[in-house]
């Protein structure tokens, strides 16, 4: 007999829901968010899929492709968010200062934001942006787990390596709350730590988990 964290039946059955172009498109602000937060092209969407089993989020090999907030649906209360990549280079401008305002004023205005899920590609950790995300975070008060995405593609000694080096510049310079794992969308790597944290920010974790067979 294994226990089973019931967010994993949530994220199974997870619907699309919308995308918002501005924060007024928005779902209603109430219940529990979680966004899905990082560098264009870290590997958002792939994650969002993997944790839901499902193709809800759009992947692609361009970076700059999700262009809108894309909410999806756990039950009533509970929503993920795939976030619009930040720092594509070839966004044009206009479309760039569009992005960053309405995120902006998603981050800082929406009550039922309950945490943030950084992605960091684990071959180029601590952009620039991904700085000011940590900053944000801290300044904030918003709980931050950090996905280090695309651990397949290095060796597990050499991911292991970043993880705990990037693990520590942080604790030095964020604190010790925000917290760090592996990730792999293709090896389906670090889903367990990742619904943890999940099922923790929507107050799942105390509701008596599911008995699996
Ligand atoms: N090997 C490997 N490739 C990955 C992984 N995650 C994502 N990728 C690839 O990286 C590319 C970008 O992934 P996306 O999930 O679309 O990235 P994103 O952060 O949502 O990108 P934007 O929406 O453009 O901001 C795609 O080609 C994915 O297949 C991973 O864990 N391992
Ligand atoms: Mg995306």
């Amino acid at each position: 007999m294994q226990l089973k964290n019931p967010i994993l039946g949530l994220c199974q059955q997870s619907t699309f829901m919308l995308s918002a172009a501005k924060v007024d498109q928005c779902p209603d602000d109430e219940g529990f968010e979680v966004a899905f937060a990082g560098r264009s092209n870290a590997g958002k969407s792939s994650a969002l899929n993997t944790l839901t089993h499902a193709s809800l989020a759009r992947t692609s090999k361009t970076p700059g492709r999700t262009q809108l907030l894309n909410f999806f649906k756990l039950d009533d209360d509970r929503r993920l968010v795939d976030l619009p990549g930040y720092g594509y280079a070839k966004v044009p401008i206009p479309l760039k200062l569009h992005w960053q305002r309405h995120l902006e004023a998603y981050l800082g205005g929406r009550e039922s934001l309950k945490g943030l899920i950084l992605m960091m590609d684990i071959r180029h950790p601590m952009t620039d942006f991904d700085l000011l995300m940590l900053d944000w975070a801290v300044a904030s008060d918003m709980p931050m787990h950090i996905l280090l995405t695309k651990a397949d593609k290095l060796t597990y000694g050499a991911a292991k390596n970043t993880l705990l080096k990037v693990q520590s510049e942080i604790r030095k310079g964020w604190g010790d709350a925000i917290t760090i794992q592996l990730f792999s969308a293709p090896k389906r790597m670090g889903l367990e730590d990742a619904y943890t944290v999940l099922a923790g920010w929507m107050e799942l974790a105390d509701k008596g988990a599911e008995i699996a067979e």
